[in-house]
């Protein structure tokens, strides 16, 4: 809106303040800031350190069970979104620890959710009945409304990075949760079943096992001793990519989409030397380094890269990575969320 005369001005003050118990606003003061020309997240870039987070999560691991707190989770808030359980606009990230012995009860949700596994190996978590037996740097899925649960029985500490799409389902007010009424739901198929029937590029065809799983979601594990190596092969037989190094996402076989209806979720490799060229999309992103080192630079700001590092980038700030060793990292966003609701952009320069 352009400059008005005093007293225009004041005569509209005079009525703003009239129609304010009639919970009524003028549109034109603020019209700019709610129909933006370009996105203008108050998320802010920021990395955090995984020892340094880690040891706030072990001290609480001293404090409360999981059992007590349900989900034993320390929340990665995005400092530019204070209160509100946010990693960027429409999507929540946390780190998860479970204790040997521990478990966590079988609870499901709309929300969907989706474990990075950052340290310990042989926990798992059940998805209505099914154990995904969890590596580093494996990928986990649960998708909304199956019941799971996560246990470990190993005897080491298992901490993995949450990441799930709480503020997207909060923005449609559309939350239902219900706990189960055991510790865990009942063990239904064997470990691994499912990535043995679905995680080859295969599917069975017929009879009375096929259908084990949600037709729409049938596969929930990604083992990073799957992913990684596909990586390596990427790079051997394809050019790097200028904006991405090698990049592969995640896909989901039922439909040859995304992981799930508001998450994907992707894996890169930067070769050594290697510095991508600046590029910017709408779908705020959360990085997680699994090997290497390097940096970031968000918007100017240069983030140094070391492993486990968690880095948010938000909606439309220019990004670029360099690698000074081989860099692999992981990645989630909103973008096939946005992409339904054809908002999605990109900017590679
Ligand atoms: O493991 O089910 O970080 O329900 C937040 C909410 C994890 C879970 C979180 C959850 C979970």
């Amino acid at each position: 809106m352009s400059a008005l005369p005093n007293d225009q001005r004041s005569q509209l003050e005079q009525l703003y303040a009239e129609m304010e118990p009639a919970h009524l606003t003028p549109l034109w003061e603020v019209l700019h800031a709610l129909v933006a020309p370009t996105p203008n997240s108050p998320a802010i870039a920021h990395a955090w350190d995984y020892d340094d987070s880690r040891t706030y999560l072990m001290r609480a691991g001293d404090l409360i069970s999981a059992e007590q707190a349900e989900r034993r989770v320390v929340i990665l808030e995005n400092p530019g979104l204070p209160g509100q359980s946010a990693i960027t606009t429409s999507l929540y990230a946390g780190l998860q620890l479970i204790l040997p012995g521990e478990v966590a009860p079988a609870h499901r949700h709309a929300q969907c959710a989706l474990r990075f596994v950052l340290e310990g190996e042989g926990a798992y978590t059940a998805i209505d009945g099914e154990k995904a037996i969890m590596r580093p740097f494996d990928l986990v899925l649960t998708p909304g409304w199956q019941w799971h649960d996560h246990s470990n029985p190993t005897d080491k500490p298992m901490i993995w990075l949450d990441g799930l799409d709480i503020p997207t389902v909060r923005h449609f007010d559309a939350s239902f949760a219900e706990k189960w009424p055991e510790k865990q739901y009942p063990e239904s198929v064997p470990p691994g079943d499912s990535l043995a029937r679905y995680g080859r590029n295969l599917r069975p065809i017929s009879g009375s096992t096929a259908d084990r799983r949600p037709k729409h979601q049938p596969l929930f594990h990604y083992p990073y001793a799957e992913w990684r190596p596909a990586l390596d092969a990427l790079a051997a037989s394809a050019e790097t990519d200028p904006h991405l190094g090698h990049a592969l996402e995640f896909l989901n076989p039922a439909d040859g989409g995304a992981i799930m209806p508001t998450i994907s979720a992707h894996v890169r490799l930067l070769p050594a030397g290697f510095a991508t060229r600046p590029r910017r999309s709408t779908d705020g992103t959360v990085f997680v380094v699994v090997e290497g080192a390097g940096s970031a630079m968000i918007d100017g700001v240069t983030i140094p890269l070391t492993p486990r590092k968690i880095v948010a980038a938000p909606s439309w700030r220019s990004v670029e990575f360099k690698a000074d060793t081989p860099l692999v990292l992981f990645g989630f966003s909103d973008k096939t969320a946005q992409e339904k609701l054809h908002l999605y952009k990109e900017d590679c320069a």
